[in-house]
């Protein structure tokens, strides 16, 4: 096998080259090249320097992750860096793209770096769960101080190379070829002594920065094992020799590649990658092309979804029915530009310039020339019928026709058209500029090229999309319904709604089911009629306790918006149980998690029968991008394989549910979802 290393001199400097597509991960073939690379540099004699250098788009992106888990071929990346840290000639780190984790970590044992202005440097390893364990939370610290490490190591985020320049990560930019300029850099180099090596550095704590940045993110890192054990680590270690510093990192390390968290974030990472792969698209089958798009309905959602497009830099016509309403929708956009703006995250020419590509009208005929069109407008069959007929004699042949419905058929809104073959789902999550889920709704005759048209605008909007069937609900709403019901029934039989959500939130999923009503609206759905109280939300939506922005809802919220347990609510539940004569007894937790997560997951098993979604992993991407299920336990489906599906199956039936199919002949043979 050929190695993904190759050298070549030029004069008295060795170019090390990386040719490992798609990212350059450094996986054992590279490791081993590396290796190899600076024995070669040490026996000859005609070498004074080394560069190294990685070809394709992109500097090492990190240790490879998918040899995580199993035993590492020699060298380790560990052992490695130190090699190349320990060379006795200056080794010279050429950085374009990203330089991320154990790329990161190579670039820090190099004794010189040099980058392009668009290379981005980071420790993103925090996002697998693990820590930088090449040496990261021991080299960084002494490059770019305590701070910026904690920051870096602990968050995960990249940072331009103006910023590492800037923190000390880099000792020159450049604007020419990478690649000659890190050739003349090494030759500069080539005589300087002693060689700065970076583990010999002192590094200065202030146990009071430590401390604030702790403090600052307590709710951030609030039930994450790695950017909990990254700080112990860089502040335990700070003024320690590196070999001893490096001792406690590897300890770190391999607690955390060994732990839960991590098994759950590495899933999450490679789930995310697939869900954009459709399985059966025929071989050959190439996206449309989309360079303007309409979206019917500038209200929140309209709005949401057009942002994502003009940021994008994707013209958008923008379609309502009365002036008013579209004036409305305009200025909440540029409201809510205007404050990214002033946030520091964006600037004024980019707000104008997306702005800029927004063209509001009043009539569906301007959107003849559209590509690609959205209806949202609110939950009527009717409505989007009448929508669509009439988008089928104004669309260009060819364009898309999309729904954001978040429940209805699309096969029947497609059936308003002629053109079937061109029309799907596109479900976007609240607040849809910022949620990064995508549901892509495939109807019965929607065409493969138009499947694949959404999941490419998808990644150019940078949402996560998730291909579902057309059922109720598609994946995520569908397995909230389970868990909506039967957290309403527990109110019945004895729970108060502050004990529910307590099990969800200790959970880790930002609210429970109640808490969620009264952000989203007790209204929501409700059928407007204040003497039909048929249950406990009808009572809530009669008195107008309509959730937060009422003042009460489930709970009772002061002017800061701070909840308490609602007497009156109370009442209410009490008066529900007596009228239905539901029998009483003390809800557990347990019983809260069987009843309302167990089912989630049995739903799930019933999408994955049915073909709704193409495969588990699929359903956690929803979970974890559209809902807030904590990545750290992988979504429902990762996480009831870690649970135990038999676990899962006899916790059902405790409670006199039907089991799905699927979950139990995967209990019963031993297998799992993922
Ligand atoms: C670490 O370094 C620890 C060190 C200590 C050791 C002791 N390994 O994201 P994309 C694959 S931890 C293996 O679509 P982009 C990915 O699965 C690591 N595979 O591309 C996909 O495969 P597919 C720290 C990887 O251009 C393909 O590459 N580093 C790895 O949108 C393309 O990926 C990170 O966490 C990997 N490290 O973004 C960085 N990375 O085509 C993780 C990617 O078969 N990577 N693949 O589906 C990224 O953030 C992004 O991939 C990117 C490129 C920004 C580098």
């Amino acid at each position: 096998m050929t190695s993904p290393i190759t050298t070549r001199r030029e004069g008295d400097v060795l170019v090390v080259l990386s040719n490992n597509p798609p990212v350059n991960a450094l996986g054992a073939a590279v490791r081993q090249g590396l290796d190899k690379a600076i024995d070669e540099a040490a026996a000859d004699d005609g070498i004074k320097a080394v560069v190294i250098a990685c070809e394709g788009q992109t500097f090492f992106a990190g240790a490879d992750i998918t040899e995580f888990g199993k035993m590492m071929a020699e060298p380790s990346l560990p052992v490695l860096v130190d090699k190349i840290e320990a060379s006795e000639k200056p080794v010279i780190a050429a950085i374009h793209g990203t330089a991320l984790g154990g790329g990161l970590e190579v670039a820090l044992a190099a004794h010189y770096r040099i980058a392009v202005p668009s290379a981005k440097f980071g420790l993103p390893e925090v996002k697998l769960g693990i820590l930088p364990g090449a040496g990261g939370t021991q080299r960084l610290p002494r490059v770019a101080g305590v701070e910026v490490a904690l920051e870096m190591a602990t968050k995960g985020d990249p940072i331009p190379a103006t910023k590492a320049k800037d923190a000390g990560l880099l000792d020159r930019v450049t604007d020419g070829d990478l690649l000659t300029d890190a050739i003349a850099f090494a030759r500069e180099v080539a005589d300087a002594r002693p060689l700065p090596r970076t583990s010999e550095a002192p590094v200065t704590l202030d146990p009071a920065v430590v401390e604030a940045f702790r403090k600052t993110n307590a709710r951030r890192f609030r039930g994450l094992d790695a950017p909990n054990e990254i700080i112990e680590v860089i502040e335990t270690t700070a003024g320690k020799p590196y070999a001893e510093g490096v001792q406690r990192e590897r300890m770190g390390f391999m607690k955390l590649v060994m732990g839960k968290q991590s098994a759950a974030l590495r899933h999450i990472f490679f789930a995310e990658r697939k869900a954009s792969k459709i399985d059966d698209l025929p071989e050959g089958t190439q996206p449309r092309e989309i360079k303007r798009v309409g979206v019917i309905g500038a209200g929140t959602m309209g709005g949401g979804i057009s942002m994502n497009f003009l940021s994008a830099g994707i013209p958008v016509m923008i379609v309502e029915m009365q002036q008013d309403a579209l004036d409305r929708g305009t200025g909440v956009m540029r409201k809510n530009y205007e404050a990214t703006a002033a946030k520091g995250r964006m600037t004024a020419e980019q707000v104008e310039g997306a702005m800029g590509l927004l063209k509001p009208t009043l009539s569906l005929d301007d959107l003849a020339d559209c590509d690609l069109i959205i209806e949202a407008v609110y939950e009527s069959m009717d409505v989007k019928k009448d929508i669509f007929g009439k988008l089928d004699t104004i669309a260009k042949p060819g364009a898309i026709l999309a729904s954001n419905t978040s429940y209805l058929n699309i096969d029947e809104i497609a059936a308003a058209t002629n053109r079937p073959q061109d029309v799907l789902g596109l479900h976007f999550f609240s607040p849809a500029n910022v949620m990064k889920l995508l549901e892509v709704v495939r109807g019965a005759k929607t065409a493969p090229d138009a499947l694949m048209t959404a999941m490419a605008v998808a990644k150019k909007i940078k949402k996560v999309a998730v291909v579902a069937g057309v059922c109720h609900g598609f994946i995520g709403n569908r397995m909230l319904m389970p868990r909506q019901v039967e957290a309403m029934n527990l109110l019945l039989e004895g729970a108060t709604p502050e004990q529910v959500d307590r099990v969800h939130v200790a959970f880790g999923m930002p609210m429970g089911p109640f808490q969620m009503a009264d952000l989203a609206g007790v209204d929501i759905g409700w059928h407007r009629d204040p003497t039909r109280i048929e249950s406990i939300r009808d009572a809530l939506a009669a008195e107008e306790r309509w959730g937060q922005k009422k003042g009460k809802g489930f709970y009772d919220y002061d002017e800061k918006r701070q909840p308490s347990n609602s007497p009156r609510v109370a009442e209410i539940i009490e008066d529900f149980r007596q009228k239905t004569g539901t029998p009483q007894h003390e809800v557990t937790e347990d019983e809260i998690t069987e009843r309302t997560l167990y089912t989630m997951v049995n739903e799930g098993a019933r999408i994955l029968e049915e073909g709704m979604a193409q495969r588990a992993s699929d359903i956690d991407v929803v979970w974890i991008y559209g809902y807030g299920f904590p990545p750290y336990k992988g979504g429902p489906m990762f996480w009831a394989d870690q649970e135990g599906l038999p676990k899962i199956v006899a916790g059902l039936e405790k409670h006199g549910f039907e089991v799905a199919k699927l979950l139990r002949d995967k209990a019963e043979k031993g297998e799992k979802f993922n």
